[in-house]
């Protein structure tokens, strides 16, 4: 029989075992609906994938750390270990002592694995704050930069937001009707940052269903929301929901629809709210006859929804991509103010929620012990930059930007150190970012796979996945720590992150202060004594760690102390919020000061921001969302989001009118393109996209052509990224606004060019040479 051992992800727990040279996966059986994306994990281990030495880029090796723009074209050379530290060692001394820490940026952003020792940016934040003093680092997320930054204003601290509340339960047993911004998008949900070991979203999107709740879509896709939902779809035009909630508040309004109480005692700015959406002067009344001409939804439809969700218990949630736009904090702030003139939050199942389904944990309670959690020592720089405003930083050192209400300046960044992301895949614009890699001195990039990011880098350490490492694997608001146990030994010369940084910080003599004289095991039992203290003096069960690691299980305590939102409700001055004025602030004093056009102190109309054919003229609106096949970028050479490909390329869906209209069919190759770039991608004709709108997903591996065609950029696997702007939301918040952009769609008939990327998946150049790769399979077959 073999052996099974538990394991995790950030999309699911399971047991592996490796046999006869394969590796076989099952679903963790107390899953209710585990992750079809397991079936990528077993492509890890085909040595075909993976980088399996260190390399060093021939330009930077024969020219010295310096610029240059070879940086994406160049070839690699393998090298020894020994080689790639003490060649990393010397750069990372000589800007050190030269332009300083202030000059290292490790930021370093990405999801790497999940396991809370071996978690790549908290091992090289670690690393750069105990060893070089600190570094540049970034804040907020990809994820939900701008909520991140707009929430603390007039909803509290985004952790408590998302982390700190009950809302599928809410959902699940009281919400007579749901109204879904962005909708609930499953496919997110299956994901969690550390892991997700119970996937409740299509389960209570389904008994709510059944109980007879209404759900209402709001977005230009129909599957935004899972057929369970048997949802009324409100196809509205990209970028205008915040027209559309504000439509509502005009009805609830000027119908009296209003809980003036829970506004009294819990809100503030309300009259300035009131007199924006009434209109005054040359602004015009949000009435649903205004928002009916932005936004594609009646007015009458618009009145008989604002009617029926004052007088039903509604929970309103907005999607973290309505954020990931340019004025991306509008659409969130008005949904929110909808929700707060609605009122009626102590009551079960009405309310307001943030991400619910943008990822795993929201709306799950909180836990009520600590995870072990890695100490990433003090940073000795202050300097950080909002972390989509990485390429601007490279290009424009020295240059002022505004940002929550201050003005900082860009650092001069002579490394780059990233390990555990692949801003190839995450950023927007990747020809300029490509640009912006030019810069730096010297990039330093850790990956298990060779990715477009590490083709862009100068020295390259090939990390071990987790399936080659003993890790904890736990994630906030789940209640499983999961001991990830080694399946395999490690493929190639890969090495984990830590004895990579460790080696490193002994060749800067600074071993000791790194390790603290601890081997990875002695660290997995040193991050989990915390726990079982907290968990023993709670009188909760408090295994030690071999009977923990024995089990492969611990089931975690749920939080007993009162939910964030709920808990303001019940009682605004025993348990305010954590805004300025402690209320649910509808208008913000504080954000009026900063003086941002593009951010005002209400939830205003803006404009459709990249989604307006007078700022972006072509003519298809393109939304970039999160893949259903993959997490991010991650094992896009897996089998399942292999299986997803249309024509070999990234499938974009569009409308039967879309296609005909380009003498497009099912399943045939495209050029996707606007001004600044192009990508190829396979199409799926269907109605479950409104005329006007094509998406494609993001994270198929930026792969850009040889040479330029027709000018641009081509990436040849269907990147969306080469597309959207490199803009970012607004002044506040710097956010990321990746989710939607304009192109034109034509069919692609020539003959596909070659890639660029001298260090590339599947291509010879990534390997030592093919002798070396057939010695690295049989070891790992
Ligand atoms: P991943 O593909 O998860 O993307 O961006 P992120 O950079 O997190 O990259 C993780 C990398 O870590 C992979 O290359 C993987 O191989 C590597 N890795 C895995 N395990 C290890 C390890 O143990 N050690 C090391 N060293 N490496 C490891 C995600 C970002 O993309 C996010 S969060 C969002 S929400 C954004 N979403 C959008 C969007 O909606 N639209 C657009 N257009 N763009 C987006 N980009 C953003």
């Amino acid at each position: 029989m073999p052996e099974w051992l538990s394991h995790s992800s950030h999309w699911g727990a399971f047991s592996g075992s490796f046999r006869d040279g394969r590796l076989s996966i099952r679903p963790d059986l107390r899953d209710p609906a585990p992750s079809p994306i397991l079936n990528n994990i077993p492509a890890l281990l085909d040595a075909e994938n993976r980088l399996l030495t260190p390399m060093v880029r021939r330009g930077w090796l024969d020219n010295g750390p310096r610029p240059d723009s070879r940086r994406g074209k160049d070839s690699y050379v393998a090298v020894s270990w020994d080689r790639a530290v003490e060649l990393a060692a010397a750069e990372l001394q000589r800007i050190a002592e030269g332009p300083g820490p202030e000059s290292i940026f490790g930021g370093s952003y990405g999801w790497s694995s999940a396991g809370r020792f071996h978690h790549a940016q908290s091992q090289v934040h670690r690393f750069l704050n105990y060893v070089l003093g600190g570094y540049v680092r970034s804040v907020n997320t990809y994820s939900n930069g701008t909520a991140g930054v707009l929430l603390p204003h007039i909803l509290g601290d985004v952790s408590r937001v998302t982390r700190d509340n009950d809302d599928w339960e809410q959902l699940t047993d009281h919400s007579d009707v749901i109204l879904a911004f962005g909708g609930l998008p499953v496919r997110n949900a299956m994901v969690s940052s550390g892991g997700n070991s119970k996937h409740v979203a299509p389960g209570s999107i389904a008994k709510a269903a059944s109980r007879g709740a209404r759900f209402f879509l709001v977005s230009p896709i129909r599957d935004d929301m899972p057929e369970e939902a048997n949802a009324e779809w409100l196809a509205v035009q990209p970028g205008t929901d915040t027209a559309l909630c504000l439509a509502l508040a005009y009805v609830v309004i000027t119908e009296n629809l209003l809980d003036r109480d829970f506004i009294a005692r819990a809100t503030t700015g309300y009259d300035i709210f009131e007199a924006y959406v009434l209109g005054k002067g040359e602004e015009p009344a949000k009435s649903p006859a205004w928002a009916e001409t932005i936004c594609g939804i009646s007015a009458q439809k618009i009145a008989e929804l604002a009617r029926l969700i004052a007088s039903k218990r509604t929970l309103i949630t907005a999607s973290y991509s309505l954020q990931r736009q340019v004025f991306g904090e509008q659409p969130i702030w008005a949904a929110l103010a909808l929700a707060a003139i609605l009122g009626r939050m102590t009551e079960p199942g009405c309310g307001f929620s943030f991400g619910l389904s943008s990822i795993g944990n929201v709306g799950k309670r909180p836990l009520g012990a600590p995870l072990p959690t890695l100490d990433q020592g003090r940073n000795g720089v202050k300097t950080f930059i909002p972390v989509a405003r990485i390429a601007d930083m490279l290009l424009s050192p020295g240059e002022e930007y505004q940002y929550d209400g201050r003005t900082l300046v860009y650092p001069d960044v002579r490394l780059v150190y990233w390990a555990g992301g692949n801003p190839f895949h995450h950023h927007q614009n990747l020809p300029r970012l490509a640009r912006a890699f030019a810069q730096p001195d010297t990039i330093i990039v850790h990956d298990a796979v060779p990715t477009a990011t590490t083709a862009h880098a100068d020295i390259v350490f090939p990390a071990t996945t987790t399936l080659e490492r003993n890790d904890i694997g736990a994630a906030g608001n789940d209640t499983a720590l999961i001991a990830m146990k080694q399946l395999v030994e490690p493929v190639g010369e890969a090495l984990d992150d830590y004895d990579i940084f460790a080696r490193l910080a002994r060749a800067l003599g600074k071993e000791e202060l790194f390790t603290e004289g601890r081997s990875s095991a002695e660290w997995l039992r040193h991050l989990y004594r915390p726990l079982e203290e907290a968990l023993a003096k709670t009188n909760h069960d408090a295994p030690d760690f071999d009977t923990f690691w024995e089990d492969g299980r611990l089931e975690l305590p749920e939080s007993d102390r009162p939910l964030y939102l709920r808990g303001f409700a019940e009682d605004p001055e025993a348990r305010p919020l954590t805004t300025p004025s402690s209320r649910i602030e509808i208008a913000s004093e504080r954000i009026a000061s900063f003086n941002y056009d593009d951010c005002p102190g209400h939830p205003v109309w803006l404009g459709r921001g990249e989604a307006d054919p007078e700022v972006n003229p072509w003519p298809l609106v393109l939304i970039a969302n999160q893949p259903a096949r993959r997490l991010h970028s991650q094992i896009d050479f897996g089998q399942y989001s292999q299986d997803g490909k249309v024509a070999g390329r990234e499938a974009l869906s569009m409308h039967p009118e879309d296609a005909a209209a380009r003498g497009v069919e099912d399943g045939m190759l495209v050029r996707v393109f606007n001004d600044q770039g192009a990508c190829l991608a396979g199409v799926i004709v269907t109605t479950g996209i409104m005329p006007g709108v094509v998406q494609l997903s993001t994270g198929a591996w930026y792969s850009p052509a040889e040479t330029l065609v027709d000018g641009k950029t081509l990436c040849l696997s269907g990147n969306p990224n080469v597309l959207t702007r490199d803009v970012p939301s607004s002044k506040l918040s710097q956010g990321c606004s990746g989710q939607v952009t304009r192109v034109e769609i034509e069919a692609f008939t020539h003959s596909i060019p070659q890639s660029a990327l001298g260090l590339h998946i599947r291509s010879d150049a990534a390997m030592p040479d093919r002798q070396g790769l057939e010695d690295f399979k049989g070891k790992t077959q």
